[in-house]
Parts: C-alpha cells; structure tokens; sequence
C-alpha cells in the first residue's frame, strides 16, 4: 500500500477524503497544491486527473479521482474501519444520506456561504435571504438526525463525514466579516443547533483531524475556528 493524496486548501471533496484516510488511520503521502498557483492544471497533474480537479488519489498504479468514489474505493480496499456500512440496511442508509447532502444540503448551503466566500454579496444579497429559509430547514432537519450521535447506526460514516464539511463550509463563510451586516442568525451554530456542534466534536476528535483543517482557514488574513462552534 502506498496512498497518495493530492488535494487543495479549503476543498470539500478533498476534505471528505482526507477524513476519510484519518478515521481508517491510513498513512498517506500529502500533495497540496495551490488552485491560485494553478497546480490543478499544469500537464503532470492534468495527465492523472484530466478535470483538473481535487482530489485524485493515487493507491500505488491505481489513479481514482471523484471524491465519493474514492470513499467507496477505501472502503473496499481498507474495511478494518469501514465508513459504508456494516450491513446492507446500514450501507444503503448511508448512501441515501450521502446523496441528500449532493442534491439538497449542498446546493442549500452553498446558495449561503457561496457569495461570502467569493465577494459577490453586493450582487447576490438577496439571494443569500431567499436562500435562508432552507438553509435554516436544512440545519432543522440534521439537527433531529444528529440528536443521538453519529447519523447511521452509532458509528461514524461517510455521511457523518460529507456533511461536517459542508457544515464548516458554512461556518467559515458565516464568520466571515462580509457576512456580519447580513445578521444570518446562524451563527454560533451551537446557539440554535447545540446537537450539530456536539455531533461535529465527534468528527473533530479524530486523531489527526487538525492536519485536516483546510490551511489557509487557520492562517489566512481571515481565521476561521477550528472547531465548529
Ligand atoms: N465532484 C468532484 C468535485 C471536485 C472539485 O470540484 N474540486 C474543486 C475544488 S472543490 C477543484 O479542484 N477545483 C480546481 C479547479 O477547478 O481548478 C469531487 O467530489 O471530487
């Protein structure tokens, strides 16, 4: 076994995986690259992802790249610590709450912390408060699910791991200066979902989860916790 990981500052999908490798405590070889140096796109990276995108995961010779597909190759190749499932009903619950996140807390959360992150509030605030409303019944509804712990089954899966990164892609958004005058109301989390920030210290405790945290969220010009509060 040899894992590579290539994968960017503040990515998702690449967050997702690099969970993923902490809790089945797979060692790895790190490539971060830079997307304002267009590392994404030189002809060496182009040749094993031809998408340009983050992240790619080498397994020796093997190249996967679509980050819930290498979920899905982790798990078959390293189940010691399996993140889909440890029985059919289990993998099929996880799978669903999987794609709930792609097709509906996703879109939800990004029509939020989107124009915060990229500077387009000017243009787009009213769309942000259009798109309250949902985002608020999104956080509702993984509330009630994460009252008793990890989404499926007590353990934490995949879907506990997809959805702590969208979450803290919204809370970096949501602490962010920009959105201060919007006055959201989501923020701190913990005020209103205390259940979501008790479920999301389950993920923070994995061991290594601070060599997780996107770098530039740590360092930048602007903070972000590390925890989500
Ligand atoms: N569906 C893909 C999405 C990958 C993706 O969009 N990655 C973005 C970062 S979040 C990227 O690499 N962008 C770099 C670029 O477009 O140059 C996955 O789940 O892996």
């Amino acid at each position: 076994m040899s894992i590579e990981l290539y994968w960017g500052s503040g990515s998702t999908p690449a967050w997702r995986v690099l969970l993923a490798l902490s809790a089945k405590n797979l060692p790895f070889t790190s490539h971060l690259l830079s997307f304002s140096k267009r590392e994404t796109r030189t002809p060496e990276f182009l040749a094993i992802n031809p998408r340009g995108k983050v992240p790619t995961l080498k397994d020796g010779d093997l190249v996967i790249n679509e980050s819930l597909a290498i979920l899905a190759y982790l798990d078959s190749a390293y189940p010691a610590v399996p993140l889909l499932g440890r029985t059919a009903a289990e993998t099929g619950e996880i799978w669903r709450l999987v794609m709930e996140y792609e097709s509906h807390g996703s879109p939800t959360f990004g029509a939020v912390a989107r124009p915060i992150s990229f500077g387009t509030l000017a243009q787009d605030e009213t769309k942000v408060r259009e798109a309250l409303p949902a985002l608020i019944a999104e956080l509702d509804l993984l509330a009630a699910r994460v009252a008793n712990g990890p989404l499926v089954g007590g353990t934490l899966s995949a879907a506990d791991l997809v959805w702590f990164c969208g979450v803290q892609t919204l809370v970096r958004a949501a602490t962010r200066p920009a959105a201060a005058p919007l006055d959201l109301g989501v923020w701190p989390l913990g005020a209103r979902w205390p259940a979501i920030v008790r479920w999301a210290g389950l993920i923070e405790a994995l061991p290594g989860y601070d060599a997780t945290m996107p770098p530039h969220w740590l360092e930048g010009d602007v903070p972000s916790p590390a925890r989500v509060e």
